[in-house]
């Protein structure tokens, strides 16, 4: 036992819980917090021990440290981002990330000062109640308010965030605790064994029997999989059984885009044509770590008319929720997967599970028929363009991040995704703003990561400011930021009200007439906050313009911006049932008016022909 401040300890504990960065604004009331990480990192600089800084990146608004925190976590498996504020107004910023991380299942830890114990109820200077308002949108909101608890709170909040569900914790910290000397015993500390549910055999040999009687089965994988790190689980399973895959957003790259058992995304925005013309072809719908999302299934009635549905998720009051399946597992993904693998072997040694050959040919079928034109060569340029672009220039390695508007419907309609974690976005709650700070995090966990952004002009404004800690902090990445001068999502949404009403971001800008009207001269905006920026006007010069991104990026080790600009009108496809998107545009009728389809990809069709 060693006597050391409570904020000590609770360094000590970050470090042996894993914990390399944190992103954070701080203030008086976290200072304390501070002075130990500064020390904890003067000390690992000068000791020769191994033991490890923890990195601190300075944002410009403290959700935007949030949001760092969720690209932190979702970069890599085990990571957990930790963001960091003062008491008061800092918490308040973090809720929305807090609640975009608890709706994705992503662990951060949130870490906010307090006023004093014995001021809280004094209306104090920004003493707000924190831990009640971050009570929703968290797996556990804690004032610590004894001193010795404080690495205690701690090791309890990586077990919770780590159990289970995942998802995030918040500490808030008085700045009397933080600073009170306690005992402890750092060197002999263990964290906690997460603990995951795990489904037993004779579960998965009734959801394997049930999925065997069917006769055009699919596997939902949704963001569990991911989150358990069991794509290559997934992809085995699916192979052993030679059943087709449907991600849904939060599971896209759980298996390649060109894997001959993708069968595409089904919903009512993020999805191919291909992919809800198989799910409503199907009989039987196997979910794995999903949950139903309203955007993926449309009404209960259309999505689960005439089809069976078995449901494996980690959290037990998820089954049963959206509707009642014919079957549901109690399981983490990965540790159903497993047995699902190794039962689903035996049955094919013996013979037991069905052939599944013609239900396969007519899923893929469907991929190189139902398909959504992208060649549009006009100026002002359309979105559509703009994808069919991004998948030529950037190959299997690129890690999209988005978060929300037609610039992200259309990019998961067009855009193609190969790994696990390369389709980073806040699916459930898709606060504006989110795409910087969450690109910035991803860079920061991983520094050879192909990253590329791509938001709408809005969101882009959101929190631009962001922008300057990639510069400080050499966070080099592309951002695609496609400007039709529109709150778009919104006033295509509002063309049900016959309305075009407080979503036009276009003004004649005094500085920049150049822009003609649309508005924020967003190059000027990027080079000031220390990045680089390029401007496309017309479609034969996107593929140049992220060529010379590339450049620019490995030059000047700094985000580069390319922005395109849009015709400002563009409807995306979309509906309010699987079984009646609208589209709005031309649809593809041969591979000349997709080229960057997988159904036309030659290395997809060689490995289809039979
Ligand atoms: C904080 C917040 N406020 C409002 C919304 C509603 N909303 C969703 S998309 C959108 C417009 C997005 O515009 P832009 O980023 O330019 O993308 P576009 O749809 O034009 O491609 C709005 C206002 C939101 N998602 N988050
Ligand atoms: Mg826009």
């Amino acid at each position: 036992m060693s006597k050391m401040r409570a904020v000590d300890a609770a360094i000590a504990v970050l470090k042996k819980e894993g914990i390399k960065a944190t992103f954070g604004v701080p203030g008086a009331a976290i200072n304390p917090f501070y002075s130990a990480m500064k020390k904890s990192n003067d000390d690992a600089d000068q000791s020769n021990d191994g033991s490890e800084r923890i990195d601190h990146y300075l944002a410009r608004h403290v959700e935007g440290a949030s949001h760092m925190a969720e690209g932190y976590t979702r970069a890599n498996p085990g990571n957990i981002g930790v963001c960091v504020g003062t008491s008061g107004p800092a918490g308040t910023d973090m809720i929305t990330g807090l609640y975009s991380a608890i709706a994705d299942s992503i662990p951060i830890l949130c870490i906010t000062g307090q006023a004093p114990r014995n001021k809280l109820h004094k209306e104090d200077f920004q003493a707000v109640d924190i831990e009640t308002i971050a009570e929703g949108v968290t797996k556990w909101s804690v004032t610590v308010r004894e001193p010795a608890l404080v690495p205690r709170v701690f090791q309890k909040a990586f077990h919770l965030m780590r159990s289970s569900r995942p998802g995030p914790v918040l500490i808030d910290l008085p700045i009397d605790v933080q600073l009170a000397e306690i005992e402890f015993d750092i060197d002999s500390y263990e964290p906690m064994p997460a603990f995951k549910p795990k489904a037993s055999r004779a579960q998965i040999e009734k959801a394997l029997t049930m999925l065997n009687e069917s006769e055009r089965p699919l596997l939902v994988a949704g963001g569990g999989v991911i989150n358990a790190n069991a794509s290559d689980k997934l992809q085995e399973f699916a192979e052993i059984t030679g059943i087709p895959v449907i991600p849904t957003l939060m599971g896209w790259g759980s298996i390649p885009d060109d894997h001959p058992l993708m069968a595409g995304m089904v919903g009512l925005q993020t999805s191919h044509r291909y992919g809800n013309a198989s799910m409503l072809a199907s009989d039987f719908v196997f979910g794995i770590g999903n949950r139903w999302a309203n955007r993926h299934t449309g009404s209960v009635d259309i999505y689960t008319k005439d089809r069976k549905f078995v449901h494996i998720d980690i959290e037990p009051t998820q089954i049963g929720r959206v509707f009642e399946p014919d079957y549901g597992v109690v399981s983490d993904a990965s540790a159903a997967l497993e047995l699902l693998v190794d039962i689903a072997k035996d049955w094919k040694n013996k013979g037991i599970l069905k052939d599944r050959t013609s239900w396969v040919a007519d899923c893929q079928a469907r991929k190189t028929q139902l398909l959504r034109k992208t060649s549009f060569e006009e100026a002002p340029i359309k979105p559509q363009k703009v994808y069919a672009e991004m998948n030529q220039a950037f190959g299997k390695d690129a890690c999209y991040i988005s978060t929300i508007g037609l610039s992200q419907i259309a990019g998961a309609q067009f855009l193609h995704v190969y790994k696990p974690r390369h389709w980073i976005n806040c699916g459930q709650a898709g606060p504006l703003g989110w795409t910087v700070p969450a690109a910035l995090g991803v860079c920061v966990a991983d520094p050879e990561r192909q990253v590329v952004a791509l938001s709408g002009d809005y969101d882009f404004q959101f929190m631009i400011e962001e922008l300057a800690v990639g510069a400080q902090f050499k966070l080099p990445y592309i951002h695609i930021l496609v400007n039709n001068s529109y709150l778009g999502l919104i006033r295509q949404a509002q063309r049900g009200f016959d309305m075009d009403y407080g979503v036009q971001l276009a003004f004649d800008n005094i500085n920049a007439p150049e822009l003609e009207g649309y508005g924020v001269d967003h190059i000027a905006v990027v080079e000031g906050l220390g990045c680089k920026a390029i401007r496309v006007r017309e479609p034969g010069d996107i593929a140049n313009a992220l060529v010379e991104a590339q450049a620019l990026m490995e030059q000047h080790h700094v985000p580069v911006v390319v922005e395109i600009i849009l015709e400002r009108v563009t409807n995306i496809s979309m509906g309010t049932e699987i079984d009646s998107i609208n589209e709005f545009e031309d649809l593809a009728e041969s591979i000349a008016d997709a080229p960057t389809a997988i159904a036309f990809d030659k290395h997809y069709l060689e490995q289809t022909k039979d």
